[in-house]
């Protein structure tokens, strides 16, 4: 039995309680509930943050006991070398995740420093892409 992270970054607290139109009506603990659903044997780390340090230091710990990531890095993405840096000491599978299609919204949202690590990124299948990425590695952990 191995343990997956499954990491979101800044705002994703506010999930399903403004903007349903751009990322729908379930909240964070919802998607907790999916990624657990989706893990089936293994243990799931669903955390979030609004602060980019404490994402890196989870990142960090997931080197120590993590087996995959899955990290929804929110604003992160777009503006952060710093989690790419933590990322890239992580030496098993990465999948990025965004609810939204991001690259149908504006220019600034179409770089991702994370995708510079990540073996996969999904991007606007709202949260059932949570689940498909959990269930992505696991297939890559059994
Ligand atoms: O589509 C995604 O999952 C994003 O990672 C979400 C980020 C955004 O900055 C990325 O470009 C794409 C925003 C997360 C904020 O989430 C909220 C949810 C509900 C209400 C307000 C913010």
């Amino acid at each position: 039995m191995s343990l997956i992270y499954v990491l979101n970054g800044p705002n994703l607290n506010l999930l399903g309680q403004r903007q349903p139109e751009i990322y729908g009506g379930t909240t964070l603990s919802d998607v907790e509930d999916l990624c657990r659903d989706a893990a089936g044997p293994h243990k799931i780390r669903f955390l979030q943050s609004n602060w980019e340090g404490q994402i890196i230091d989870w990142i960090h710990e997931a080197r120590q006991d993590g087996a995959a990531i899955v990290i929804n890095p929110a604003a992160l993405t777009h503006t952060s070398v710093a989690v790419l840096d933590a990322l890239n000491a992580f030496d098993g599978p990465v999948i990025e995740i965004h609810i939204s299609q991001v690259h149908k919204r504006e220019a600034f949202r179409h770089h991702s420093y994370v995708s510079m690590r990540a073996d996969g990124v999904i991007a606007g299948l709202g949260v059932r892409g949570y689940a498909a990425a959990v269930r992505h590695v696991v297939s890559l952990i059994d």
